[in-house]
């Protein structure tokens, strides 16, 4: 009788959960605050972060781990600003795993820090279904995008405590509806807040940035 070997892979989003659940009680004993930033490839999510670090810094020690595919840019534009940075290459997949935001976090000097950002590796879909860890995930949208895309992709807004509607400063050229863009995430959770920044002229970040301080963890 011949035997035939059926390789079968399971729990692996249950593994991803453990390594999630480690981090969330790494952070919380540190009282370290970790934010994911999502969004699609050049929505804004680096520029964001580079904007917000004048801001941010006078009011919050805090720390990127910047996740692509390839390539450490991101974290060198950080590390410009003097931003501590890790970058994190997710191996080709789409979207960060929970285990190696943990290995990263482990190398930080946690107890030095108030924030973590976590800037996803740029995809719309794939990071809103993973759960890293992170105290909340922030939707990054740029207006170049389209309003409807709240519609069409409905999970990151649903997952999302806050949503950046980025390159405002580009709404003169575009025919972007930002009064439908504004409706059509309040179709998907009408208590998101909203927050529409320039990076490029810094309108609306300092928002932003209060925001993420202000914000008691509790809401997040
Ligand atoms: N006009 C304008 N352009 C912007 C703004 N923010 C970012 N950009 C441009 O958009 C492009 C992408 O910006 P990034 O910050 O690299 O976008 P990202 O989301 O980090 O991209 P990935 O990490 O590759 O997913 C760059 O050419 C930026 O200069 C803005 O507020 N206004
Ligand atoms: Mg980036």
């Amino acid at each position: 009788m011949s035997t035939r070997e059926i390789r079968v892979y399971k729990d692996l989003m249950g593994a991803n959960e453990k390594w999630a659940g480690a981090t969330r009680t790494l952070l919380s004993d540190q009282d370290v605050v970790m934010l994911n930033l999502i969004g699609s490839p050049g929505a804004g999510k680096t520029s964001l972060l580079e904007a917000m670090t004048p801001h941010l810094s006078k009011q919050a020690r805090f720390a990127v781990l910047e996740g692509d595919i390839e390539t450490t840019r991101d974290a060198e534009r950080l590390d410009r600003l003097g931003v501590p940075v890790s970058q994190l290459l997710s191996g080709g997949a789409c979207h960060l795993e929970a285990r190696l935001v943990n290995q990263a976090l482990t190398d930080f000097p946690l107890r030095d820090l108030d924030l973590v950002f976590v800037e996803n590796v740029g995809n719309m879909v794939c990071p809103a279904e993973f759960d890293i860890g992170e105290k909340a995930k922030i939707a990054v949208l740029s207006i170049t995008e389209g309003e409807d895309k709240p519609l069409k992709y409905p999970l990151l807004f649903r997952e999302a405590r806050a949503v950046v509607l980025t390159k405002t400063d580009l709404l003169p050229y575009l025919e972007f509806d930002l009064p439908a863009c504004r409706r059509n995430i309040a179709q998907i959770d009408a208590s998101l807040p909203v927050f529409e920044v320039s990076a490029m002229t810094g309108e609306g970040v300092p928002a932003f940035a209060d925001w993420v301080i202000n914000t008691p963890q509790t809401v997040l």
